[in-house]
């Protein structure tokens, strides 16, 4: 992808390539039910990966397969998920009245019951030393961008529009994240189809 991508339904625009070396593999769209009534749009987001990570990681064990063979491949998205590959999932929000209380509340519904599935039962701490450092006072209006980003040695560096709100190291937390757009039951099918065989096409470029 060589030009910016916008997502249709919330407009939110998303350029091919972040910090030089990662491109955009997808884009989706996090909804939320809310009360069991309606369904709001919460975030459009999009999936950076660096394409000479994924090579280096993983040609030699895929290489031989073509990208539509890969898609839907569980080895290969699994190994996506446990290689020291640089990516960024990148928040658009489009809620216009999201509170860090309920940013709160749904991460720990979203990446707690991950944690829980990916690292067993004594997970509360880390959930709470990351839901602490959501201070109340934090201002996310529509517009704003969220990017979590994950770098070399399993660190998590969260940013808002630019200004770094801090980063950690868990391979748990990386891991647990990426989940929520590429494991089994993804925010967004559809985006983590788009996803995945951009991913497997970069084994051959
Ligand atoms: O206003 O009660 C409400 C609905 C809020 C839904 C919030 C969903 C939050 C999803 C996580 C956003 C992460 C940036
Ligand atoms: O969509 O359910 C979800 C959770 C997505 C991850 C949310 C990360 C929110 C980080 C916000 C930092 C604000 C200080
Ligand atoms: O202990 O270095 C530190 C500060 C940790 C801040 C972590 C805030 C980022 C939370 C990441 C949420 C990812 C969705």
């Amino acid at each position: 992808m060589s030009v910016p991508v916008v997502e249709s339904k919330t407009g939110a625009t998303f350029p091919p390539v972040l910090a030089d070396s990662q491109k955009l593999c997808g884009i989706g769209l996090r909804k939320k039910s809310v009360l069991g009534l309606k369904n709001i749009d919460v975030y459009a987001f999009g999936v950076y990966a660096d394409d000479n990570d994924i090579k280096k990681c993983l040609a030699g064990k895929f290489g031989k397969l073509s990208a539509l063979e890969l898609k839907g491949n569980k080895e290969f998205s699994e190994d996506l998920l446990e290689n020291d590959i640089s990516m960024t999932v990148s928040l658009h929000i489009v809620y216009g009245r999201l509170s860090i209380r309920s940013v709160r509340t749904a991460f720990e519904e979203s990446v707690g019951s991950r944690l829980q599935k990916f690292g067993g039962s004594d997970n509360k701490e880390l959930l709470q030393r990351f839901t602490s450092q959501f201070k109340d006072e934090i201002k996310i209006p529509r517009g704003s961008v969220i990017n979590l980003s994950r770098e070399k040695g399993y660190v998590l560096r969260t940013s808002i529009d630019g200004q770094e709100v801090g980063s950690i190291q868990s391979k748990l937390l990386c891991r647990s994240i990426l989940d929520l757009y590429l494991g089994e039951e993804p925010f967004d099918k559809q985006a983590k189809e788009d996803i995945e065989l951009n991913l497997a096409s970069y084994l051959h470029k």
